[in-house]
């Protein structure tokens, strides 16, 4: 059977033909006029990247290679007795464009557990931080440190020419995805004391082996919980701050470590991948003001003052929404058969109901309905994981899958150096000042 790297090196050839063909077609049209405004305001709606594992419609919401969440549910390899894609299989077809086997999928999980080991000074390193330091900074640290074995920093420094660079690419993103449950498993369990890591179970699947390193595994629903959370938290395109970021840095080669680590910076703000840790505490600092079982008229008010604090009200909202997330809903059907009347679920729901009326009426907010973090936390805690300020930790996890594969294709394909133009105020105001 044909490995994934294999798959790649077929492709190659191919996708540089695609891409030389879409340029010599449609490489001097414009997209339609960039607007002074556009600068100011965070370059929304400004096209400006290259993304291929998945495009976001405002309306409907992601495609993972032209495939809709129900779609790749349905469509991707499972493990035994499980009824959520696995990860792995979604991973191969951000990659490749195509589903793969479950052959392929299971070759994939004993791939990435044979990777799966970290270096020791990177365990010391994570051990030697205060448990006061938050998970998200700890993660990038220890990415970052992975560096020290980057197969791609050593060929460059040895030389490699530059059509070789996807190979060493390749290897580096294996092995990151595959090392990112032993630091996320480390993390967790010496922030929140809870005892030695088991080893990874060679035979498991790799969202089974995550779990198991947090200590939940004995729970099959939340094994199924965290393939299903992979695999959907993984690709939003390309111009999110974290999958951005993650091509930004990639671009100066800079290895696959480097890119992901700053990546996971930028997740790690309360705008982006952080939103899933705030929600959880807003909805606790709601309850703790308005009780359990509070009416529908106390958690507007709530709402309300929320805004009115000058606060964002979290897990709502989109740079490139205007409906609500498909991942809101995939993990809400997952809540409906899983969840039963959890209180924290039912809050949730209700909030869903609430939240978007006062956002509109409000007036400011472009999409006023959930995104992926209005959902997530409750999910994650009703299985016992309760510490939320490790929820973005797991987000994390699961955004190396999508930059992971740009990344291999932006070194197959020869991308260049990302440099766009910055103008100054005055600039701007001279060019324009008789136009
Ligand atoms: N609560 C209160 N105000 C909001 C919200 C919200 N949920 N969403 C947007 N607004 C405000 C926004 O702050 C801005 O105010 P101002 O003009 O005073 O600066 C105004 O509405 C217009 O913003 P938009 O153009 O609708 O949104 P933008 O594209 O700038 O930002 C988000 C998108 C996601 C940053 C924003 O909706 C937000 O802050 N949401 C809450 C945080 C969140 O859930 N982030 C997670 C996103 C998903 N992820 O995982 O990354
Ligand atoms: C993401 O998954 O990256 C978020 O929804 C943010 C975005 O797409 O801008």
């Amino acid at each position: 059977q044909t490995t994934l790297k294999e798959r790649v090196a077929e492709l190659i050839p191919v996708e540089l033909e695609k891409v030389k063909a879409v340029r010599a077609e449609h490489g001097s049209k414009a997209f339609g006029p960039v607007l002074v405004d556009q600068l100011y305001g965070g370059m929304r709606g400004l096209p400006a990247l290259i993304w291929d594992g998945s495009v976001l419609d405002a309306e409907e919401g992601i495609r993972f290679r032209g495939k809709t969440i129900p779609e790749i549910q349905d469509a991707l390899p499972k493990a035994p007795g499980g009824s959520e894609p696995l990860p792995e299989g979604l991973f191969w077809l951000l990659v490749t464009g195509e589903i793969p086997t479950q052959e392929q999928v299971d070759a994939l999980s004993k791939d990435w557990a044979a990777r799966a080991a970290i270096p020791e000074f990177v365990e010391e390193l994570l051990d030697r931080c205060p448990p006061t330091l938050h998970p998200m900074s700890q993660f990038s640290l220890a990415v970052t440190a992975l560096n020290h074995d980057s197969n791609f920093a050593k060929a460059y420094q040895q030389g490699i020419n530059k059509k070789e660079y996807w190979g060493p690419v390749f290897e580096d993103c294996m092995d990151l995805i595959a090392k990112l449950p032993n630091i996320a498993g480390r993390i967790y369990r010496n922030v929140y004391g809870r005892g030695k890591l088991p080893a990874i179970d060679p035979t498991k699947d790799y969202s089974w082996n995550l779990t198991n390193l947090l200590g939940f595994a004995e729970n099959p629903a939340i094994v199924e919980l965290m393939r299903l959370y992979i695999t959907i938290h993984s690709d939003h395109e390309g111009g999110n701050v974290s999958a951005h970021t993650g091509k930004l840095v990639g671009s100066a080669l800079s290895d696959p470590f480097l890119a992901f680590g700053a990546a996971l910076n930028g997740l790690a703000g309360p705008l982006h991948g952080l939103a899933n840790q705030e929600v959880l505490t807003w909805l606790l600092k709601m309850q703790k003001a308005i009780g359990e079982n509070a009416s529908d008229e106390a958690v507007r008010e709530y709402v309300w003052s929320t805004l009115k604090g000058g606060q964002v009200v979290p897990g709502y909202g989109h740079a490139v929404l205007r409906k609500t997330d498909p991942r809101y809903t995939a993990q809400r059907e997952f809540a409906l058969k899983h969840l039963g009347d959890d209180p924290l679920f039912k809050l949730v729901g209700q909030v869903y109901s609430i939240v978007p009326d006062v956002l509109l009426q409000a007036g400011k907010a472009k999409n006023p309905w959930p995104n992926v973090d209005a959902h997530s936390g409750v999910l994650l805690n009703y299985y016992g994981l309760s510490e939320m300020q490790f929820y973005t930790v797991l987000f994390g996890v699961s955004r190396a899958f999508g930059v992971a594969a740009q990344l291999i294709w932006d070194r197959a394909l020869g991308a260049p150096l990302e440099r766009p133009k910055s103008y100054s105020t005055e600039a701007i105001a001279k060019i324009f000042k008789n136009k």
